[in-house]
């Protein structure tokens, strides 16, 4: 057993014991009523999902079991010579709600690493994709496909006991964490021609591998932007698309595999994770109309074009945050350190500076501030990966972090089959007719 499985073996009984108590004591309360304008309004802010590994505040932004990102920043583990906290501390903090010790960090670094080969015929079905195939509808394939050599869904064909649900559950989270950096290292040399996958290296942490596999792991830069990247995409409370599809998934007892490739078609919409390849078209575009050092009256004038065509600014707003979003914050204060004069990181800090008056100007926008997706795409450029539709590869190579947590916690708790109501306006007609 990996130290993790052994001390997540020891809260679990615990944690039953904590919920059935949160049950008796809170139980019957009632959260306030439900308008008939949050079922047609995309359940915005109906109280309905219960996610253990983060909470969202709309002007805070996201606390990973209660740390902000700066005290992630501060108090997990890094790499020897990093700044940045490993990803694999922070999966530690997700799933048992502490901060791992160095020697926990190394300990899953090398259970990954162990774990990272991907079965030769999911090399195949890659191989196989035509290069115009979207590379999230390829990664979407290659996690499904890796269903076949599933722990959970074995254990449940020979009947495994409801109690014991989250040990394969915890399995198949690992191998399937272990393995994103295979699948996505494929996905991106063999769509941009970049040649052979090299291997992993059994003594180097999740971030540097999967840099490695791309092609970038001669730059400790990149990796270490790697490290932050992973973290801060890592998770973001339970409503998300994302990561409700795979808890709504995984309810169904569909296995990790089968729930995170769910997670990863929501995450391909422009609305959620595809805005970071948006971001940068919207930006690359921009440039080449009025280039990389146009005034603020030119970027005032090509924003005003983009919302007057009927488009979104990609990257600004959230369904949630009313604040600048955080995990913006933590990638500015990357960039002004390791790219402050780089052209495109400038544009991105005069939009910033630009465009929430716009939008509030325009009056629809409930938040217009940036998101998470405003800013990665320029680090990315900056260190030579240019490739815009790849971007929400490695989005959707931090979400399974968070989801892959909350399916363990979810089988682990006994979550039931999700099941809400639904009605037809007809139907709501008819209960308030009168009223
Ligand atoms: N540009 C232009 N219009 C915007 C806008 C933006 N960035 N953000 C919101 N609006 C508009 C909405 O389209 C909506 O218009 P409508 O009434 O004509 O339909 C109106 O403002 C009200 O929307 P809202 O309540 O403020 O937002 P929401 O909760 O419905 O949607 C989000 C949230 C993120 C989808 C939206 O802000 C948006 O489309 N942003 C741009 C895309 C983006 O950056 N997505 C990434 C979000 C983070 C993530 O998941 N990775």
């Amino acid at each position: 057993r990996s130290a993790l499985k052994e001390r997540l073996a020891q809260l679990i009984p615990k944690e039953i014991e904590n919920v059935k108590a949160a049950r008796i004591e809170h139980g019957k309360k009632s959260f306030g009523p439900v308008t008939v304008d949050q079922l047609y309004g995309g359940m915005r802010g109906l109280p309905a999902l219960i996610w253990e590994g983060s909470v969202l505040d709309a002007d805070e932004g996201i606390r990973f079991r209660g740390l902000t990102i700066p005290e992630c920043q501060e108090l997990l583990p890094k790499a020897p010579g990093g700044n940045e906290p490993l990803p694999e501390a922070l999966f530690w903090l997700l799933v048992t709600g502490e901060v791992p010790t160095q020697e926990q960090v190394t300990d899953l670094s090398k259970d990954w690493a162990a774990r990272a080969e991907i079965p030769s015929f999911v090399e195949e079905i890659l191989d196989r994709c035509p290069p115009t195939l979207h590379p999230m509808s390829q990664f979407s394939l290659a996690v499904t496909a890796l269903n076949h050599n599933s722990a959970f869904a074995a254990a449940y064909q020979k009947g495994i006991k409801k109690a014991d649900y989250w040990e394969p559950t915890f399995e198949d989270t690992m191998d399937l964490i272990a393995k994103l950096p295979n699948i996505a290292g494929r996905i991106y040399r063999n769509v941009y021609g970049k040649g052979k996958v090299p291997a992993i290296d059994v003594n180097k942490d999740y971030s540097a591998n999967l840099s490695t596999l791309l092609g970038f792991g001669d730059n400790e830069a990149f990796v270490e932007l790697m490290r932050l990247y992973i973290t801060i995409h890592s998770d973001h409370e339970g409503g998300n698309v994302s990561a409700h599809t795979g808890k709504l998934v995984g309810s169904a007892l569909s296995d990790p595999f089968l729930a995170f490739a769910a997670s990863l078609n929501g995450l391909a919409g422009p609305l959620h994770g595809l805005a970071n390849q948006e971001v940068l078209l919207w930006l690359t575009k921009m440039a080449d109309a009025i280039g990389v050092d146009a005034t603020d009256e030119q970027v005032k004038q090509y924003a005003w074009d983009t919302l007057k065509s009927g488009k979104v600014v990609p990257g600004y707003g959230h369904a949630v945050l009313r604040k600048t979003d955080p995990r913006y914050t933590a990638q500015r204060e990357f960039a002004l350190k390791h790219l402050p004069e780089d052209k495109m990181f400038k544009l991105v800090g005069q939009i910033y500076n630009i465009v929430p008056n716009i939008l509030l100007e325009a009056g629809k926008a409930k938040n217009p501030w940036p998101n998470v997706d405003a800013h990665s795409g320029v680090l990315l450029t900056h260190y030579g990966m240019k490739e815009m539709n790849f971007y929400t590869v490695l989005f959707g190579v931090s979400r399974a972090f968070g989801v892959g947590a909350a399916l363990i916690w979810d089988r682990a708790l006994g979550a039931p089959l999700e099941r809400p109501k639904s009605y037809s306006t007809e139907s709501i007609k008819k209960m308030f007719a009168g009223k």
